[in-house]
C-alpha cells in the first residue's frame, strides 16, 4: 500500500483548513477584537497509529478504503482557545461556513471522559480538489482550553509511558488535575473581560 499517495489528501485538507482557520484568527486581530482563537495546530495521524486503531477495530490492514470508512481522525486539527465560552464560538463559527460541514459532535466539556478529558469535538467533510477529482476527506477538529490542552498533552504522555495502563493513583492524580484546570478556566471566564481590557492596553503600545 502506497501511504504517502493515500495519506495526501489528509495531508492537503489540513494544510487548508490551518490556513482558513488562522485567517478566521488574522481576521479578529485587524479589528482590534479578541480572537477566540489562540493557536491552532495540525496533524496526520502516523501510520503506526492508524495501523493499531485499525487492528483494534478488526479492519484488514492491506485496505485504506476500508480503515477511512472508519477512522475518522486520520486527519486531526485542534483549535486552543483562552476561554471556555471562545469554544462555543468557536464551534458556531464553524458550523456556519459553507466550505465543509459538520457530521458529528462530542461535547467532552459538558460530559467530561471518565479520565477526566474535556474538549469539544468536531468530525467534518471536508472537500478537496485532487488530480484525480474531488475527494470528500472526512477530519476531527478537537476545540479546546490552554488549560484542557495542558492537561490533555500531559495524559498523553503518561498513556504513552504506561502504554495505555496509566496506575490507579495517578489516574487519581490527573482526574484532580482535570478539575483543577476546569477550576482554573472558570475562574479567568469571572475575569475575561479585565483581561481583555489588559491584552487592548498592551496591543496599543
Ligand atoms: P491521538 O494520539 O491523539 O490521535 P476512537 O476515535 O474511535 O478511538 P472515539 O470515542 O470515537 O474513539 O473518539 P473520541 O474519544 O471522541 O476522540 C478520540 C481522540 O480524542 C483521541 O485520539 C485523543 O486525541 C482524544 N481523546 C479522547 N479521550 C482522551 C483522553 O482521555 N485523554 C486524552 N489525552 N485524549 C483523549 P486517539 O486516536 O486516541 O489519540
Amino acid at each position: 500500500m502506497n501511504w504517502e499517495t493515500n495519506l495526501a489528501p489528509y495531508a492537503q485538507a489540513i494544510a487548508e483548513l490551518k490556513v482558513k482557520l488562522k485567517a478566521m484568527r488574522g481576521q479578529f486581530q485587524s479589528e482590534s477584537r479578541h480572537s477566540p482563537i489562540e493557536f491552532i495546530t495540525g496533524r496526520i495521524k502516523p501510520v503506526k497509529s492508524i495501523l493499531e486503531k485499525a487492528a483494534g477495530k478488526n479492519l484488514d490492514p492491506n485496505n485504506f478504503t476500508g480503515i477511512e470508512s472508519e477512522l475518522q481522525d486520520i486527519a486531526g486539527l485542534r483549535v486552543v482557545c483562552q476561554f471556555v465560552d471562545d469554544i462555543y464560538t468557536v464551534v458556531d463559527m464553524i458550523r456556519e461556513r459553507k466550505d465543509l460541514s459538520i457530521i458529528e459532535e462530542r461535547d467532552y466539556i459538558r460530559t467530561h471522559k471518565e479520565s477526566g478529558y474535556r474538549s469539544y469535538h468536531l468530525i467534518i467533510e471536508y472537500p478537496v480538489e485532487t488530480i484525480h477529482g474531488l475527494k470528500i476527506v472526512i477530519a476531527e477538529i478537537q476545540i479546546r482550553t490552554l488549560a484542557m490542552n495542558f492537561w490533555a498533552s500531559n495524559e498523553h504522555s503518561l498513556n504513552y509511558k504506561y502504554k495505555g495502563s496509566i496506575p490507579a493513583h495517578i489516574k487519581e492524580r490527573l482526574r484532580k488535575a482535570a478539575e483543577a484546570a476546569y477550576k482554573l478556566d472558570e475562574e479567568m471566564s469571572k475575569i475575561k473581560h479585565e483581561i481583555q481590557e489588559a491584552h487592548q492596553i498592551i496591543d496599543e503600545f
